[in-house]
């Protein structure tokens, strides 16, 4: 962006539909649709117009506030973007097609399927997100530049995204974050998990937006990490538990990640059965055939030192249990802090719809 993209104002109307705001002063203004800047802001102000080429080539523009101490510490500001010539059967339609391709193709990964990997793509797209400054997260789609695609922790997921490149094709409207979310959703609804709310309006942002490496959870680590990891996503001990709760699907890969095996039997099947192990399994910490240190069970199940931590600290240990025996329990938080993880950083005006999709079997497909 040269120099010359700056450019002077003092209140203009931006669309909602192109909108994406850098700056406290526009977080004051940033449930309207009309946003007025005043004066020093727009010292700051720096004015996007990029091809968004998820959106049929349409352009699309927005403000940013960049530079300067006090733009640098303000916080970062996403507004989502309703579009409203599109309706929820519009948004059922494209997550009927993500369940039909995770349905036909059923062998992917040892018959495990596509189920567990989209989770995995939909939670790294949002994981990045920092409460510090509202940086990171879904909505900008930034997982779709090499950058974000280059983190170590990211391996393996290009076949995630490989399977959503014929999604995008056949509904080039929707933006990459709105995507991967609604494809996490569908994957865990699917897999008989629990309904999850999902809202539209993400937009797709420019490369120059996308979080350096490094911000997604390291797995080699003790509670206090993981207490600390969630916290800068806003997720309290309930919350991180529930989450990780998610690793009753899909499996570890020594070519991805330098870890071996499923945590459970039923790694397409979303159930409480990674609480129910932990508690219940014979877990041994070895050295595996990459050198990484894990939890075995005899059964062949594994435990990331993570998933442990959450065994060994107290308060931990009392969710972990009250999961295990409540499934219910489960469910329900998990429903509302996957919601609350895919949405981390926007602001959604009032008027947004919240949608929850059918899935295929409760529309006889
Ligand atoms: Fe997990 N994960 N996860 N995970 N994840 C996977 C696979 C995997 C970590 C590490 C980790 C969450 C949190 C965290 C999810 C869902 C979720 C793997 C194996 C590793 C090492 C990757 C591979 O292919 O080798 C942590 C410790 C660090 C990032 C962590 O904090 C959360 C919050 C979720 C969703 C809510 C799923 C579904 C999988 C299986 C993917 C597959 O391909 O089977």
């Amino acid at each position: 962006m040269s120099a010359n993209a700056f450019i002077p104002l003092f209140s203009r109307t931006v669309s909602r539909r192109s909108l994406y705001l850098f700056s406290g002063v526009a977080a004051a203004a940033a449930a309207a649709t009309t946003v007025a800047a005043t004066a020093s802001a727009a010292d700051n102000r720096k004015y996007y117009s990029y091809n968004n080429n998820n959106n049929n080539g349409n352009r699309r523009s927005g403000w940013g506030f960049f530079g300067g101490a006090a733009a640098a510490a303000a916080p970062v500001v996403h507004i989502a973007a309703v579009n409203k010539d599109r309706s929820f059967d519009d948004y059922q339609r494209i997550y009927n097609t993500i369940a039909e391709k995770i349905r036909e193709e059923d062998e992917y990964d040892g018959y495990i399927g596509y189920g567990p990997i989209l989770v995995r793509l939909g939670w790294h797209s949002s994981g990045t997100y920092d409460k510090n400054d509202n940086t990171g997260g879904s909505y900008g789609g930034t997982m779709r530049f090499k950058l974000e695609q280059s983190d170590g922790a990211n391996n393996g997921l290009g076949n995630a995204r490989a399977f959503m490149e014929p999604i995008l094709k056949e509904f080039p409207w929707i933006s990459h974050g709105d995507l991967y979310t609604l494809g996490a959703v569908c994957a865990v609804q699917e897999l008989q998990g629990p309904k999850v709310k999902w809202r539209p309006g993400r937009v797709d942002m420019p490369e120059d937006t996308t979080p350096k490496n490094g911000r997604l959870p390291d797995a080699a680590n003790g509670a206090d990490y993981v207490r600390n990891f969630y916290a800068r996503l806003n997720m309290n001990d309930r919350e991180a538990v529930a989450l990780t709760g998610a690793h009753c699907l899909g499996r570890t890969h020594l070519k991805n990640s330098g870890f071996d095996g499923p945590w459970g039997a039923a790694s397409n099947s979303f159930t409480n059965e990674f609480f129910v192990n932990l508690l219940n399994e014979q877990w041994k910490l070895q050295k595996n055939k990459a050198g990484n240190m894990q939890y075995d069970s005899p059964k062949g199940y594994m435990m990331l030192e993570t998933d442990y931590a959450l065994v060994q600290d107290p308060a931990y240990l009392k969710i972990v249990k009250e999961f295990a025996n409540n499934e219910g329990a489960f469910f329900k938080e998990f429903a509302s802090c996957f919601q609350k993880l895919l949405e981390n950083g926007i602001d959604y005006p009032k008027d947004a719809p919240t949608y929850v999709f059918k899935t295929l079997d409760e529309q006889d497909l």
